[in-house]
């Protein structure tokens, strides 16, 4: 008789959660790191690079976000990048030893035009034998389909918060804008990217309640990615209290437990965590950073001190699967034969 994992499970109450979130610190680490064995190599991460092809002007109010119309941050406004300052970053991403490559719009949703434009982009980056993943904003179904038709690996699309609290970040879209694209992802067979920021003044209580809304989507995402706000002058959010420490590894360990199998990545603002502390959110679980000088229009941690620090722990860096190598050589024979069929 086959026996039903239990790890894996999309009906996590609020009361569950919390109790997980409640334990003491060491019964907690010591829970999520045995689940994050069982899944996972510990001593081995994910790595991604982030590159913004189109930044600031967004219709949007997130409270958090220097790329927000309605504030005014010192960020240089850029129109959408051409395809060949794409093609160079991602070529330096890949030397640099990255997996994949994420490509972030400020765009509130997605033109017909603009889709053209990123679905030539995925094509050449996925080309070079990386990983793609994009992050636009609202997606139709029809949009995803045509997107997942070009080899698109990754879509990352945040909640950010509890449904609660997110009327206090957001007023120019609902969570269920949220959670329809994500469907639409899910549904084009596109693998989902998800996560949330903690410091946007939210209670523990928001905090858990995001990482149960994340663990009961039918599939859980492939990809978690947990921010801490970088604060940025300008935005309603750049006096915001820093998130405790221990109250951030928690929300790490918690998601790792709640989602065994998914990547968690340890995302925005770790060059305002130490070395200790990114140590311990390894250990609670996470398994994938943005690597690179550059977040989107924020800075991350360099090169350098990142590859001292992966030396010293001894992490390794995971290597792009050679299956999504394979898959590229196949859609290229694929191509090949659809234009000898046109002849
Ligand atoms: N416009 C698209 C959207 O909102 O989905 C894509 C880009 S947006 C910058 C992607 C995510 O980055 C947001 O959902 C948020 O979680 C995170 N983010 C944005 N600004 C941030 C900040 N100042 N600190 C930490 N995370 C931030
Ligand atoms: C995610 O969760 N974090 C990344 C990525 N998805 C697109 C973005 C972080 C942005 C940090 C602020 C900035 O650089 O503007
Ligand atoms: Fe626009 Fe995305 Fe920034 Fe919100 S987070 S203001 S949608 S770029």
């Amino acid at each position: 008789m086959k026996m039903k994992n239990t790890d894996i499970k999309n009906n996590w109450t609020t009361k569950e959660l919390k109790d997980i979130y409640d334990l003491p610190f060491n019964d907690l680490l010591w829970k999520a790191q045995s689940v994050h064995r069982k899944y996972h190599n510990p001593n081995e991460i994910q790595i991604s690079t982030l590159m913004s092809i189109k930044t600031g002007g967004c219709p949007e109010d997130c409270k958090y976000c220097s790329q927000s119309i309605r504030y005014d941050t010192d960020i240089n406004l850029e129109k959408t990048l051409p395809l060949s300052d794409i093609i160079k970053q991602a070529k330096n991403a890949k030397d640099n030893g990255a997996s994949r490559f994420c490509m972030g719009a400020a765009w509130r949703n997605l033109t017909q035009s603009n889709l053209a434009k990123v679905k030539e982009m995925v094509k050449e980056v996925k080309a070079l034998g990386l990983e793609t993943c994009v992050t636009l904003g609202m997606l139709t179904g029809t949009q995803a389909d045509e997107l997942k038709n070009v080899g698109l690996d990754y879509y990352n699309h945040n909640l950010d918060t509890s449904e609660e609290y997110y009327k206090k970040v957001v007023t120019t879209r609902t969570y269920q804008d949220r959670l329809d694209t994500l469907q639409h992802v899910r549904d084009a067979g596109i693998k989902v990217c998800s996560g949330g920021i903690l410091g946007l003044g939210e209670e523990n209580i928001d905090r858990i309640e995001l990482v149960r809304v994340l663990a009961n989507l039918d599939m859980h995402p492939e990809s978690v990615p947990i921010n801490r706000l970088v604060r940025v002058e300008g935005t309603p959010y750049f006096d915001n209290n820093d998130v405790d420490e221990f109250d951030f590894i928690r929300v790490i360990a918690l998601a790792r437990i709640a989602m065994p199998r998914s990547f968690v990545r340890l995302s925005a603002g770790r060059d305002t965590m130490n070395d200790h502390m990114q140590a311990m959110c390894f250990l609670a679980g996470a398994n994938s950073i943005f690597y690179g000088e550059e977040l989107l229009t924020t800075k991350n941690s360099t090169i350098e001190h990142d590859q001292k620090l992966l030396k010293n722990l001894k992490i390794k860096t995971m290597p792009v699967d050679d299956s999504e190598i394979l898959e590229v050589e196949q859609k290229k024979l694929e191509d090949i034969s659809i234009a000898v069929k046109n002849i």
